[in-house]
């Protein structure tokens, strides 16, 4: 049996800490089945020279860890990573800048972890690149040998090519993402979003089957693997954190009013100033709502180095003041607006007990939180998901109220519909969802990529 390596920017903490990013949740329950070696920056810069990898086992996994050059850190990770790539991917151009000694030390980065990492690599090792910090790790690995299956996972959407145009060098980024046998993307118009930017620059030679082609002189297969969740595990975690003293003592706090729940990194792409609006607008526009509901934010900082994250974080404490001064009375307080990060149990346990899951990313490539939500609800009283159709998960997730995300009067109207919507039709719409979830959840994810990948053993 093949070992998998899995490589990413960022591995989870080994010692079981919180974690708010997608990709690190993603990986570790997929990982904790099937085991194997994950790789990564372990979170620390050095002046000098990175030393060998820092290697721990828990479990099925071992964790190998390095460090960064200090003077590489900011311009690889908040410059290309986060002031480019992510902007970009998410269509989000006003947040985009681009500097050349962004792209240098992306490079650096990529060929550092290639070095790094060869030297632990087996010969019956599968190796799974993750997003959009490691695209020319697979080049960097194939020019110093490598011949293994290598498979590269796309965690965030893959922009259509008039919209990667922006980007200088983007021909080689792209051709770069050709080195690996296998390219996985959250949603098929993702997938196709990349065949097509390969064909308008000349980068495809032929289409081989339905999800196989030839590019660069090698076969490759380019196909949507949508990220899902471990559906049991976070009903049980969610049913059992009922009863924890944090979430009981939160439940009773609410007196019997609704609660609407939300949960994001804090991100400009997740649309949160947009929610808060929206709540407001449905306080103004529906004075029956006032007193009656609870909307409770999570959004945990994260990227404190970019300005604009910086700036984001301002704008929602002067909402969340703004609307609260607005509308609250002595007894009620309409946001509860909380900057950080949570036990996941906890989480889960509050969103069981959300009358609404308000999940409405401007931009998103998956969204776990949606899938998270829709797993943690009783099913014989769900509560019910309104989601933003500009994430993945609405690709899957249809039978949610599907809103846009920049519609602030149609969110409003659509957290109305939800909080009167008769328990037949949550239920209705519950089932429709949970059977997405159960028939694509996190196992599936990682079985079909991984045997994808075997494939070219
Ligand atoms: P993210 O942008 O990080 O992920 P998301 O998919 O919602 O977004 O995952 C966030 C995860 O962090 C969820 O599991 C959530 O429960 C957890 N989380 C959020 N806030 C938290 C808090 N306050 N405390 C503790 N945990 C918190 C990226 C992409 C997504 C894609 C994922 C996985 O941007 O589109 O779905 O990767 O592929």
């Amino acid at each position: 049996m093949s070992r998998l390596v899995a490589v990413s920017n960022r591995v989870a903490d080994p010692s079981g800490g919180k974690s708010s990013g997608g990709l690190a949740v993603g990986l570790l329950a997929a990982l904790n089945q099937k085991g194997g070696l994950w790789f990564g920056w372990g979170g620390k810069t050095r002046g000098g020279a990175p030393s060998a990898p820092k290697i721990v086992k828990k479990g099925k996994i071992e964790y190998a860890t390095i460090d960064l050059y200090e003077s590489d850190y900011d311009d690889y990770y908040n410059g290309y990573s986060n002031i480019c790539l992510w902007p970009l991917c998410h269509y989000m151009l006003g947040f985009f800048r681009y500097e050349r000694r962004f792209k240098d030390a992306y490079r650096r980065v990529n060929a550092l972890f290639a070095r790094k990492l060869l030297p632990l690599l087996k010969d019956d090792d599968v190796i799974w690149v993750h997003d959009y910090h490691l695209i020319p790790l697979a080049a960097e690995l194939r020019a110093a040998g490598v011949s293994q299956p290598m498979g590269f996972f796309l965690h965030v959407p893959f922009p259509n090519i008039d919209v990667l145009r922006t980007l200088p060098g983007y021909r080689d980024l792209l051709r770069s993402l050709t080195a690996y046998d296998v390219v996985g993307f959250q949603t098929p118009n993702d997938a196709r979003n990349f065949t097509e930017g390969l064909a308008r620059e000349n980068l495809l030679q032929a289409k081989l089957g339905h999800d196989r082609f030839r590019s660069g002189g090698r076969e490759i297969v380019v196909s949507a693997f949508p990220i899902g969740v471990d559906v049991d595990g976070i009903c049980q975690a969610a049913e059992r954190a009922l009863s924890s003293a944090t979430v009981s003592r939160t439940v009773k706090g609410l007196a019997d009013r609704e609660l609407i729940l939300g949960v994001d990194r804090l991100d400009y792409s997740k649309g949160l100033p947009e929610r808060f609006r929206a709540f407001e607008e449905l306080l103004a526009r529906y004075p029956d709502t006032r007193r009656r509901l609870v909307y409770m934010q999570f959004a945990p900082p994260t990227r404190t180095g970019v300005r604009a994250y910086q700036d984001i974080r301002e704008e929602l404490e002067q909402s969340a003041g703004h609307i609260n001064g607005r509308f609250a009375e002595p007894d009620w307080v309409p946001i509860r607006y909380l900057n950080r990060g949570f036990s996941r149990n906890m989480l889960m346990g509050l969103m069981r007990s959300a009358q609404i899951g308000l999940v409405t990313p401007l931009r998103d490539g998956m969204n776990l939180v949606a899938k998270e939500y829709v797993a943690a609800q009783d099913p014989k009283s769900p509560g019910v998901l309104v989601l933003s159709r500009l994430a993945g998960a609405a690709a899957e997730l249809d039978a949610a109220i599907l809103v846009n995300p920049y519609d602030v009067e149609g969110m409003a109207e659509a957290i109305q519909q939800a909080a009167n919507m008769p328990s037949p039709e949550r239920r209705e719409r519950y089932q429709a969802m949970i059977e997405v979830l159960r028939k694509n959840d996190i196992d599936v994810w990682r079985t079909r990529f991984v045997e994808t990948l075997e494939s070219f053993q």
